[in-house]
């Protein structure tokens, strides 16, 4: 008899996540100027944007892919030696650094600001590096300070933007008794409140109904933020000189795949010898969805997935191993999409055909 599908295989009902619901999500560089944003940038792209000693230097977020690196995309690769190869990667925007009062306009505060709403996540980069060569906008390092500093940009721009939502709220609620106003009303003055006592929306215990109205202002400060100390590379060398070129080498992958989790992005496999390709979605994506991802028309003729878990195939070592043990599945329509889950759509569309 095939095994039954028991309650702990059932996903639980998670809560949704802060954020768009989109498979192409980017992060962005977000700090004060000089502290080393857009070396990071370099070094993490290999792509030669001057790392200026001037502030406002880049006014036009850049933009660059990298490649994030997966030991189980390289052990599939091995396996199927495909024709062709394509892994995840992780968009990076360098936004230009934000002062004091950028929410109130300064030193082009808006633009930069605008930016940032574009972006799922943040990077956000603090200077703990020393040199006098290297201006810094407060005269002294402080990342501590600095943190504040751009913390309270952020959530004084997301005071603005609820404010000016209240504004339109009640304006709105004069003329009609549609109970949706009046949540949302009660929604932006709790966000409001929460904000003033200096708190950011991401560290808020809101409700799935609130959730999914946040969702539609894409304020700054629920944003994910992953942050990153900036110290120098001499401090760095006088302790661990040997072992330097190794860290940075490990550093770099370990902050890309961080990012990457931050801005809840998983992916999974479509394996054989014609192609290995990660394909990215957001946490939470189900099966039709994610066929989606691939062609539209593998999301609208969709008929089932079937999945088999990459460990199952690493341990068994091939495809036909993991069906004998009964371990290659077939999943519907409800089925949420796990990293690293290797997956054969079928689908069928008039006029299509299987894939
Ligand atoms: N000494 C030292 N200088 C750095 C470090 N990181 C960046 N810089 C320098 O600081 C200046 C500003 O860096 P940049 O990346 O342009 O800062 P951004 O304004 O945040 O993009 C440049 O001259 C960099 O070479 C570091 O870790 N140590
Ligand atoms: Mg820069």
């Amino acid at each position: 008899m095939p095994p039954k599908a028991s309650k702990k295989d059932a996903a639980p009902a998670e809560r949704p996540i802060l954020g768009r619901f989109s498979s192409h999500l980017k992060i962005g560089i977000v700090g004060l100027p000089n502290v080393g944003k857009s070396t990071f940038f370099n070094i993490v792209t290999k792509l030669s944007i001057p790392a200026e000693n001037f502030p406002f230097c880049t006014i036009d977020p850049n933009e660059a892919r990298v490649y994030v690196p997966d030991e189980r995309f390289d052990w599939l690769c091995q396996l199927y030696k495909p024709k062709s190869e394509v892994s995840a990667y992780l968009e990076i925007n360098d936004i230009a650094g934000l002062v004091r009062g950028a929410h109130a306009g300064e030193g082009l505060g808006n633009a930069f600001l605008s930016h940032i709403r574009a972006v799922d996540g943040i990077f956000h980069v603090l200077r703990a590096f020393e040199d006098k060569e290297v201006t810094h906008i407060d005269d002294t390092v402080d990342p501590v300070r600095d943190l504040e500093t751009i913390g309270e940009e952020l959530r004084l721009k997301d005071i603005e933007f609820v404010q000016n939502k209240i504004e339109d709220l009640e304006k709105s609620m004069k003329r009609s008794n549609d109970k949706q106003l009046k949540l949302e009303h009660e929604l932006c003055e709790k966000v409001k409140a929460h904000l003033e006592d200096g708190k950011d929306v991401r560290f808020g215990d809101w409700k799935s109904a609130d959730i999914e109205i946040l969702n539609t202002f894409q304020l700054l400060t629920a944003k994910p933020v992953v942050y990153l100390v900036n110290m120098s590379e001499k401090d760095y060398q006088r302790k661990k000189n040997k072992f330097l070129p190794k860290i940075h080498a490990c550093v770099i992958p370990k902050i890309i795949k961080t990012g990457f989790a931050a801005i809840h992005l998983i992916y999974f496999f479509t394996a054989g010898p014609d192609e290995v390709k990660c394909w990215q979605i957001r946490r939470q994506t189900k099966a039709p969805q994610a066929a989606g991802t691939i062609h539209t028309d593998f999301e609208r003729g969709f008929i089932c997935a079937e999945v088999m878990k990459f460990d199952d195939l690493k341990e068994l070592g091939s495809e036909s191993a993991v069906k004998a043990a009964g371990k290659y599945r077939q999943e519907g329509k409800t089925y949420v999409v796990q990293d690293g889950d290797i997956i054969f759509f079928k689908f069928n569309v008039s006029g299509g055909g299987k894939k």
